[in-house]
């Protein structure tokens, strides 16, 4: 192990000691995690879980908002048993303490209510102003995943884990990073590379391989079919979807079109629209361009490479979601220094 892991373990190992200590014999213990929650979160949460049941014996309960709709998401809860809840199904008073994992109060992607005390966050996105009322908050955003910053917690304190536990924290990684692809630090590399000799390779496949519905592939024809080029930026709408992790996932699928360096998708989802947003260019961050873009219409968040953010929208109609296509198309394009070009259809039908 590097000088530089040492250190970083030390840090969390302090940190750890004292968050734990002070949640010690306060009672039940409540996780959340983002909304449609990702397989980071849903990792951070379990490891989270796993840490406190072994130091502390606190009952931990673990619950998102939305819904778990990817199917690699759905068989990795089903086959590595994740113990997760919706958060609309519990009663909030009866929790004494309450952690927010991969996703801070006020970011518009967790569905936490804002008056309500949050008392540990941990999460690797810039930190946010609304983290100063947090008791407890270790936030670091060179992290490519808040996967890696919950092995390191769990390295510190020397707890082990089964097959289970590491296969989620692996995949998380995995998928996070894009097999360390994508915004990685030299921490997830670690990780990833200690994770791996105790994964379970079976289950590892199932999940990477899911058996997905016939509207999976309905999205993806909306989406190849819908989708419009300028110059190097490709911007698609799925309109009405029921799994808004879609966007995402055809997102990183169509960030493979030659040429194409941005992509902006969006998907209508319970009066709201998704968006992901995904570049291959150094030079940008996708958070803050997405934030931008996004401005006054709604919330926005992400890395360097990737972004997502939500936009509050009654009505769901084509119309009112081809004009909403196309305003933050043009913002883009502005925000991005492009001049306004028509737009060319990916393909032609
Ligand atoms: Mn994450």
């Amino acid at each position: 192990m590097t000088a530089e892991a040492v250190v970083d373990l030390k840090q969390t190992l302090e940190f750890t000691e004292k968050f734990l200590g002070w949640m010690r014999g306060r009672g039940a213990v409540l996780i959340v995690t983002h909304d449609h929650p990702d397989p980071d979160s849903l990792a951070a949460a379990m490891a989270l879980k796993h840490l406190i049941t072994i130091k502390t014996g606190q009952p931990t309960t673990v619950a998102f908002g939305g819904m778990i709709g990817r199917g690699e998401n759905r068989a990795m809860v089903e086959k590595l048993e994740i113990d997760v809840v919706p958060l609309d199904s519990l009663d909030l008073d009866r929790f004494q303490v309450v952690c927010m994992v991969d996703s801070q109060p006020g970011t518009g992607n967790n569905s936490f209510p804002r008056e309500r005390k949050i008392d540990l966050v941990i999460d690797h996105h810039p930190v946010r102003e609304s983290c100063r009322d947090v008791r407890w908050v270790d936030v670091r955003d060179d992290y490519g995943a808040t996967a890696t910053m919950m092995y390191e917690y769990l390295q510190a304190q020397q707890v082990s884990f089964g097959t289970k536990l590491a296969t989620i924290l692996f995949y998380a990684i995995k998928s996070e990073t894009q097999d360390l692809g994508r915004d990685w630090i030299r921490a997830d590399r670690r990780a990833y590379l200690q994770l791996l000799p105790l994964v379970n390779n079976s289950i590892l496949f199932d999940i990477v391989h899911p058996e997905v519905p016939r509207a999976y592939f309905a999205h993806f024809s909306h989406a190849i079919r819908n989708a419009m080029i300028y110059n190097n930026i490709l911007v698609f709408n799925l309109y009405g979807i029921d799994t808004p992790d879609m966007v995402a996932e055809l997102a990183d699928f169509l960030l493979r079109v030659d040429e194409v360096k941005v992509v902006l998708g969006m998907g209508y989802y319970k009066q709201g629209l998704a968006l992901s947003f995904r570049t291959l260019r150094h030079d940008l961050n996708a958070g803050e361009v997405l934030q931008t873009v996004v401005g006054t219409l709604g919330t926005a968040g992400g890395h360097g490479m990737i972004a997502g953010g939500q936009i509050p929208c009654a009505a769901g109609d084509r119309k009112t979601l081809q004009q909403l296509e196309q305003t933050l198309t043009h913002r883009l394009l502005q925000v991005l220094g492009c001049y306004p070009v028509p737009g060319l259809p990916l393909v032609a039908e």
